[in-house]
């Protein structure tokens, strides 16, 4: 476990250095004071924790000062990691199986938020984890993208069922399946193309690809999972609920917060959504993907551990 914190810790350390750098200070051992709390709000708000957020975190930091003048910068933190995780109740994933094989994961979301990516490192690190997968490369719409996929595959020695670009990515889907259930693999994750949610006829084309895969199995795709660049912050919220509306989203993987001081702004997206965070990516390598945990997010940003 404190391995898995420490590689999430060093993926996350742009922005858990931007906060500490302001608030190591703070969470020292001496006693908190009035600008010691201004400094942790601007923390927060920099961080693109939001403003619920944020002052339900003051507020009960505030609440505990007023009542002792002597608290601590320790337990400053400690109430703030306590109030976060509360915000953040229900907000981590679980991946679990389908009663029949295969279980279907399909990522989707705009242009470049690293659903390719994101789909060949969850099946790397099924594989590790003893799981057979199947790959479908459903983006049958930007040039290069069958390649893109194929070359993680060739990479990572992952199975692959693939067409050739302009074919129909639901023929493609609808094959995939057929293959992954022949050949009794436990996982099909489900490569799409990435489109803008204000494009009704590219959000039909996901329909399409859900309903050939239900003509299989009524439950499939049974995880719908919107990828989200987490470096673009709160902004993804309008179109996180746009997806929703029209494929009934299951959750969510954040990608990118590698790259990112603003990591707080998942708070907000999960705020707005209520769907669970499957996981998070750190990086542009296959092992650069990790469970959301709760705990750890808040550990880090607290500077706990
Ligand atoms: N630093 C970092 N880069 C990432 C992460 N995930 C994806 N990327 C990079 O983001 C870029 C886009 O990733 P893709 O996986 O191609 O994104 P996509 O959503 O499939 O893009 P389209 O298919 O064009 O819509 C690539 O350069 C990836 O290497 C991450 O967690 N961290
Ligand atoms: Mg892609």
């Amino acid at each position: 476990m404190f391995g898995l914190f420490k590689k999430f810790k060093d993926g996350f350390a742009k922005t858990v250095s931007a906060i500490a750098a302001k608030t190591a200070a703070i969470f020292g051992q001496k006693p908190i004071d009035a600008s010691s709390l201004e400094t942790l709000e601007e923390a927060l708000y920099t961080a693109d924790f939001g403003v619920e957020t944020t002052e339900e975190i003051l507020a009960e930091i505030k609440a505990a000062y007023k009542k002792d003048k002597a608290l601590h910068g320790q337990q400053a933190a400690q109430i703030g990691a306590a109030v976060l995780k509360r915000v953040l109740a229900g907000a981590e994933g679980v991946l679990t199986e389908a009663a029949a094989k295969p279980t279907v994961i399909a990522m989707i979301g705009v242009n470049g938020s690293g659903k390719t990516t994101t789909s060949a490192k969850l099946a790397w690190k099924l594989k590790e984890d003893g799981k057979t997968v199947t790959l479908a490369a459903c983006d049958t719409f930007r040039a290069a993208a069958v390649e893109q996929l194929k070359a993680w595959a060739t990479r990572l020695e992952l199975e692959i069922v693939a067409s050739h670009t302009g074919a129909d990515s639901a023929a493609v889907a609808f094959d995939a399946w057929q293959a992954a259930k022949s050949r009794e693999r436990d996982y099909l994750i489900v490569d799409t193309a990435g489109r803008l949610h204000t494009k009704s006829n590219l959000m039909q084309e996901l329909a399409k690809i859900r309903r050939v895969l239900q003509k299989h199995d009524a439950s499939a795709p049974q995880h719908r999972w919107l990828v989200v660049d987490g470096s673009l912050g709160s902004n993804s919220i309008e179109q996180a609920k746009a997806f929703h509306q029209s494929f009934g989203l299951t959750g969510l993987i954040v990608t990118k917060l590698d790259g990112t001081s603003r990591g707080g702004a998942l708070v907000g997206i999960y705020r707005q959504l209520k769907l669970p965070i499957y996981f998070l990516g750190l990086g542009e390598q296959a092992e650069d993907l990790q469970p959301f945990s709760v705990d750890n997010y808040v550990k880090a940003v607290f500077g706990l551990e």
